[in-house]
């Protein structure tokens, strides 16, 4: 068994840092240890290995928290829409399909190298701006649980993440927001990634009522916890079910203004080689901007959901 050594995140309401443990050696007790101090935690943890893991690795840790959920923009419908020229194929085939072109469909690079050759490459200058709050992949039905994001390269400055607190935010909802979202869903829109660029396939909508995606309750409960958390995407092209536009933007901007406050937050300056693993049911994330002559490359998987259970039901 590894020997692990587990610590709190200092100046943070939550998080733990992990250290210790052998990426292609996991044990039972290994995992035990990890999914308690995960709960401690509340939902957000650090692993430090000191090394670039092997996908084979990152899998492996990627299992104590749950199967693998494909990686947004590989299978159409997740990230990704089906072109109408493009032949219609069952999700067994387009993974065939991926498979054979050596593409691992669980597996997102986020980063402006070349996945194999490390190579800086050209991409949508977007990518280095900041990147807004939003939990991964909440424009499907059954969104992701948990993401972990490995670090292969890091820029000299910037590129840090930022983590916010939904459960406590929840906890902490005045009474008279509270009253005004309870019951409300809100649209969760899948047209843009978190970097703000058009996703493959998608086009910009006439107005967030027509943006395609997925409805969720604003509040979720957390089963595993019994908690409430404020589930709330991301603000761009959100829209709250049933209000006319402007209610519904005024609405999300008050409660966009409650669930971001720096109290809730903490923000990650990464050393690579470390795996943060994070609740997307409890947490959002968002990214800080990095240098257009800098490299940032991260490994990215997440583990199938459950379904969204209102708070209210
Ligand atoms: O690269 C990052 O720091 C965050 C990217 C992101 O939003 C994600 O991996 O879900
Ligand atoms: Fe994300």
């Amino acid at each position: 068994m590894s020997a692990l050594s587990i610590k709190p995140v200092e100046n943070a309401e939550f998080g733990a840092f992990v250290s210790g443990l052998e990426p292609n050696a996991i044990t039972g007790d290994d995992r035990d240890a990890i999914l308690r101090a995960y709960a401690r935690a509340h939902g957000f943890l650090v692993f430090d290995f000191g090394r670039w893991l092997e996908s084979d690795e990152l899998h492996a840790l990627t299992a104590i928290f749950g199967k693998n959920e494909f990686a947004p923009g590989m299978i159409n419908g997740i990230g990704k829409r089906r072109r109408d020229d493009e032949e219609e194929l069952t999700i067994d085939q387009q993974i065939a399909a991926l498979e054979s072109k050596g593409v691992d469909p669980y597996m997102a690079f986020i980063g402006n190298v070349d996945p194999k050759t490390l190579e800086k490459r050209k991409i949508d200058e977007k990518f280095y701006g900041e990147w807004e709050w939003h939990t991964d992949m909440s424009y499907i039905p059954v969104p992701p649980t948990f993401s972990l994001l490995h670090a292969r390269k890091i820029p000299t400055a910037g590129g840090d993440t930022s983590f916010c607190n939904q459960v406590i935010a929840a906890a902490e909802l005045p009474d008279e927001l509270r009253a005004k979202i309870t019951g409300l869903e809100i649209k969760h829109d899948s047209t843009y990634s978190s970097a703000g660029i058009i996703r493959p396939g998608m086009a910009e909508p006439a107005s967030p009522i027509e943006a395609h995606g997925h409805p969720h309750p604003i509040i979720r409960r957390v089963p595993s916890t019994g908690e409430e958390a404020l589930f709330l995407g991301r603000r761009t092209n959100a829209y709250v079910l049933s209000l006319p536009l402007e209610e519904s933007e005024a609405l999300l901007d008050e409660i966009w203004a409650h669930a971001t406050q720096p109290r809730y937050c903490y923000r990650h300056a990464w050393t690579v080689g470390e795996v943060v693993v994070w609740d997307n049911r409890m947490l959002m994330h968002k990214r800080s901007p990095v240098e257009n002559d800098d490299v940032r490359f991260m490994w990215r998987t997440q583990t199938k959901g459950e379904a969204v259970e209102a708070a209210w039901a």
